[in-house]
């Protein structure tokens, strides 16, 4: 795998028998999507310092005090980015949330291999996203058996009506619909608004990305959504866990 190769050249992989090894690979993980279920406000609030579309959101915090911050919050999950080539996160970051928090942890990462599951779970998150824009069906299927068999939740994310119509399958726990085109950056609430009615009720329905107030929350709730990806609205001020507060109570 092609892909995979370019992956590896970036840092010395660890075998996976050590991370199936690893004391957090031991862990009981937390489901997401049963919080979500049982929650009126469903925040998942992410740790992003940079994106394509913003160069800089922010630098200067730390992922602890974020974590924590988020947790005191009452945020139903936290989303770390570990892509170090758009956004500048990495596994290091995941580990630290993971330190600070109780929080559902979601390995936010580009996952094109099996190998990146099993480091997700050694690492210690709880969920995993798989983007069906880079996957084949059956990818998404042999990727999300695979988390499920590690006790973690999958987020399938979509952006339109054939993505989610390739995707559907009992294995996906959460069906997230991002608002952003990935390939022109615009961000549309309506995207959300339009594809909820093919989204089954087994799954829980998240909507990701450019969630900016409480209103958005408000009108996007009617639809059936229980869970709302939110980054750059809280890591754009100094104290994310204090904005995310604003977003609960
Ligand atoms: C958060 P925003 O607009 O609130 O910062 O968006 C999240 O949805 C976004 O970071 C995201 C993302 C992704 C990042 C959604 N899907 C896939 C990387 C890869």
């Amino acid at each position: 795998n092609d892909k995979r190769i370019e992956v590896d050249l970036r840092k010395q992989l660890i075998p996976v028998k050590q991370l199936e090894a690893s004391v957090l690979f031991e862990r009981q993980t937390v489901s997401l999507s049963d919080k979500l279920r049982h929650s009126n406000t469903g925040i998942i609030a992410e740790h992003k310092r940079r994106s394509p579309s913003k160069q800089v959101i922010n630098h200067n915090l730390n992922v602890f005090d974020v974590a924590k911050g988020y947790q005191n919050a009452g945020v139903c999950g936290m989303s770390v980015l570990t892509d170090g080539k758009y956004f500048g996160g990495s596994l290091d970051d995941l580990l630290t949330a993971r330190a600070s928090c109780n929080l559902p942890l979601l390995r936010k990462e580009f996952i094109i291999d099996s190998y990146q599951i099993i480091e997700a779970k050694a690492y210690g998150a709880d969920v995993i996203l798989l983007i069906a824009a880079i996957l084949t069906k059956a990818e998404i299927k042999v990727f999300s058996e695979l988390a499920k068999q590690l006790k973690l939740d999958v987020l399938l994310e979509v952006h339109n009506e054939e993505e989610l119509h390739k995707s559907l399958m009992p294995s996906l726990d959460m069906l997230g619909v991002n608002n952003r085109n990935l390939k022109t950056f615009d961000v549309s609430l309506d995207t959300s608004k339009q594809l909820s009615k093919m989204i089954p009720n087994d799954f829980v329905k998240v909507s990701e990305s450019g969630i900016s107030n409480v209103e958005a929350i408000k009108t996007l709730q009617p639809y059936g959504y229980k869970g709302f990806l939110i980054g750059e609205n809280f890591m754009k001020t100094n104290n994310p866990g204090d904005s995310a507060t604003q977003f609960i109570k």
